[in-house]
């Protein structure tokens, strides 16, 4: 049994010395160690010794159990160690190796120019105001002073969503200048920038959605000097000191006296040609038009509850495209829309 045990100890130190993985390593625990193991299997023959001779062995068993268990710890530890080494041997981490970049997108050019118009409206005391775009037709319409049976009306280019045709897609953001004129006192001082809807295929100068921007400032004593004032200012900025404009009579229902604003085509400067061909930019007008204004009606300021013998006002709106699609130099208003990265990256 002496000699049993020895070689049981030789031969587990010697399998353990070579086991490399902790999974031989268990291997051998159960071997030796285990219920079924080949010590386990020694301690079952101790009762046939002598009661004198059975404490010896028992001895003699744990001390052998506790080497072979004191060598398998060092040896798991070992493993361990190794595994461990092999790992960050394999995964080195190279500081020094430039990152991967982030590619950072920007604005979309007409959020760029939306931005910078709100930009210069707020610097002149404007506040930019934000609505529904599903509207009644009271106040997209009738409160514009555009009554029942006008062609703008029509089924065929406004977007209805009821038979009676009282709710709508906005066909302006107008009539958020009506809810602000029915509910604040002058003096009013908006810009409502926002989607509009209507009826047109999509070509490339119409889309059934696009963006408008409109002013308004009410206060006593406004005039269309008021006007003229603040628009030149904000198309002086965005287009140089040296724009030129004109102002021409026109006529939108819901302002009295009404005019279209034009800037001077910087490419032919007015005269129509370059070189002697047609100018590409203003096809020849010599004018670029740039937007509609006018004083507001005193119909609508009296439905909107401000007194139209105290107070007086102006309003203007504008295509937010149309002035995308200038600063871009494209002549497709369905380049804003198809959102092309290779297009988009070049602004
Ligand atoms: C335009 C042109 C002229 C306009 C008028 C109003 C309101 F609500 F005050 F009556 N808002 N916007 C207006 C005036 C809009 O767009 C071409």
């Amino acid at each position: 049994m002496k000699e049993q045990l020895a070689q049981i100890k030789q031969q587990a130190m010697e399998a353990l010395q070579q086991a490399q993985t902790p999974a031989q390593l268990e291997e051998l625990r159960v071997r030796f160690l285990g219920k079924k193991g080949e010590l386990t299997a020694v301690l079952k023959q101790m009762g046939k010794l002598s009661p004198e001779e059975r404490p010896v062995m028992g001895q003699l068993a744990n001390a052998v159990r506790a080497e072979i268990e004191e060598m398998l710890e060092k040896q798991k530890a070992a493993a361990h160690a190794a595994a461990l080494e092999a790992k960050l041997a394999s995964e080195a981490l190279d500081v020094t190796i430039p990152g991967k970049s982030v590619v950072l997108g920007h604005a979309h050019p007409m959020n760029q120019v939306l931005q910078q118009i709100k930009d210069l409206f707020v610097g002149m005391g404007y506040q930019i105001v934000d609505g529904p775009e599903v509207e009644l037709a009271d106040y997209n319409f009738t409160k514009l002073n555009i009554e029942e049976g006008h062609p703008s009306r029509d089924r065929s280019d406004t977007f209805y969503f009821t038979d009676d045709d009282s709710v709508l897609l906005r066909t302006q953001t107008s009539p958020m200048q009506i809810r602000v004129m029915e509910n604040a006192k002058p003096p009013i001082c908006i810009l409502a920038p926002g989607r509009v809807y209507r009826k047109d295929e999509a070509d490339a100068t119409h889309s059934p959605m696009f963006h408008q921007i409109e002013g308004l400032v009410i206060d006593e004593h406004i005039t269309m000097g008021d006007l003229k004032g603040a628009l030149v200012t904000l198309m002086k900025k965005l287009y140089g000191e040296e724009a030129v404009m004109r102002f021409r009579p026109h006529h939108f229902p819901f302002t009295e006296p009404s005019c279209e604003m034009d800037m001077q085509c910087h490419k032919c400067h007015g005269t129509g040609e370059v070189d002697g061909q047609v100018c590409s930019t203003c096809h020849g007008e010599g004018w670029i038009e740039l937007l509609g204004a006018g004083m507001v009606h005193p119909k609508v300021l009296e439905g909107c509850g401000i007194d139209p013998e105290k107070y007086s006002g102006f309003a203007f709106g504008m295509g937010l495209e149309r002035m995308a699609m200038r600063r871009t130099r494209i002549n497709d208003l369905r380049l804003i829309f198809d959102n092309d990265v290779r297009f988009l990256n070049q602004f």
